[in-house]
């Protein structure tokens, strides 16, 4: 049997090249040796300022960007969180062993916090548990996650110790764990992309809420994928010396997208301070959107059988909820909340 695991994107926006490279392309890449569960995580998305109208529109885009990009239903299953009520009745048990302490102490949430000041809501505060939730479920023994979500899954990993330890089995072996432990600690599966900067502030990561100029969402037509890159900000020099972020985060993509023998020029006319940014950056256009491109042909035949889409979700979700379903009553008996 393959091992399972959880992995899942927030409906927010666009799919980007930065959540392709730190997240689903490693899931398209261990299809075949894991079984992956793949969420429409909408609970998550609904903890930041959002319109409802758009929420529907939103699902379906990132159901065709997950299958566009390769995830294929008869091998994995896709979800929406919010039809598998089991994550939110696994937070809530998870978060009993939890202490606020904890949560308070995570940087995206720190930095959430600063920028949405009272905005902020206790949805935001307990979403590393809803995410540690949406992993045990399915007993993930890994995770593939871009760099940004280790602390999460750092907590992920706490959590998990807690609850075993609190309601570790009398019974042992009873669940398949000799420790007698209901949950197994997962791991973080780093990609090679796992850290994608914004094109337009380096500094920053990647992000769909920077807007739609910083990233290049996996639907862009060409002409779009060329107008974005030729934007992205690079040193102002001809190159030699430190890399400035923006280069370097061109560099990075480069190496994801473009073959070693184009890297390797680029770099030597970095080196020798003879680089013109406008050439590399055309190049990186032609491979990324030759890349991209049967993902859009994809996306684009998809986008025309809606009726395809919305069955492949419901499925993915009942097929979930079955699994979820027997992981929430091995917690409950643990915890004593089984009663007839
Ligand atoms: N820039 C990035 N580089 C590498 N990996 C990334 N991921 C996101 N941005 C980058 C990875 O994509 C997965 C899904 O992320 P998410 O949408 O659930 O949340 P996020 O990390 O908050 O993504 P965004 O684009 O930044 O969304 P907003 O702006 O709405 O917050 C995760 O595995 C993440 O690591």
């Amino acid at each position: 049997m393959r091992q399972r695991y959880f992995s899942g994107i927030q409906p927010t926006g666009e799919l980007h090249i930065g959540n392709y490279l730190g997240a689903i392309k490693s899931w398209i890449e261990l299809q075949d040796s894991f079984e992956g569960i793949f969420g429409i995580v909408d609970y998550h998305a609904i903890t930041e300022p959002y319109k409802p109208e758009d929420m529907p529109k939103r699902v379906f885009d990132t159901a065709l960007d997950y299958l566009a990009a390769g995830l294929d239903p008869n091998k994995s299953i896709l979800l929406i969180q919010s039809f598998v009520p089991e994550h939110t009745e696994m937070a809530w048990l998870l978060s009993s062993v939890t202490p606020v302490s904890w949560v308070e102490r995570v940087p995206t949430y720190k930095e959430k916090a600063r920028q949405l000041k009272t905005q902020v809501n206790m949805g935001l505060l307990s979403y590393p548990v809803l995410m540690a939730a949406d992993i045990v479920l399915y007993k993930s023994t890994i995770v593939p996650v871009g760099e940004d979500q280790l602390p999460h899954l750092e907590l992920t990993r706490e959590i998990v110790r807690s609850f075993n330890s609190k309601y570790r089995s009398k019974y042992g072996y009873k669940y398949g764990s000799k420790s007698g432990d209901i949950f197994p600690e997962p791991q973080a599966y780093l990609a090679g992309g796992s850290r994608i900067m914004s094109l337009t502030e380096p500094m920053k990561k990647m992000s769909k809420s920077l807007g739609a100029h910083n990233y290049i969402a996996l639907a862009d037509p060409p002409d779009v994928i060329r107008k974005k890159l030729a934007k992205a900000v690079t040193d102002i020099g001809p190159g030699g010396g430190e890399m400035s972020p923006g280069t370097k985060n061109l560099f990075q993509l480069m190496s994801l997208f473009s073959s070693k023998e184009t890297c390797d020029h680029f770099k030597q006319l970095y080196d020798e301070g003879n680089i013109r940014y406008s050439d590399m950056k055309q190049k990186l256009a032609d491979d990324i959107i030759s890349d991209l491109g049967p993902i859009r042909d994809r996306r684009l035949a998809l986008s025309l059988r809606p009726e395809y889409i919305r069955k492949v979700l419901i499925e993915g979700s009942n097929r979930a909820r079955e699994i979820a379903r027997q992981t929430l009553h091995e917690a409950k008996e643990r915890m004593g909340l089984t009663y007839f």
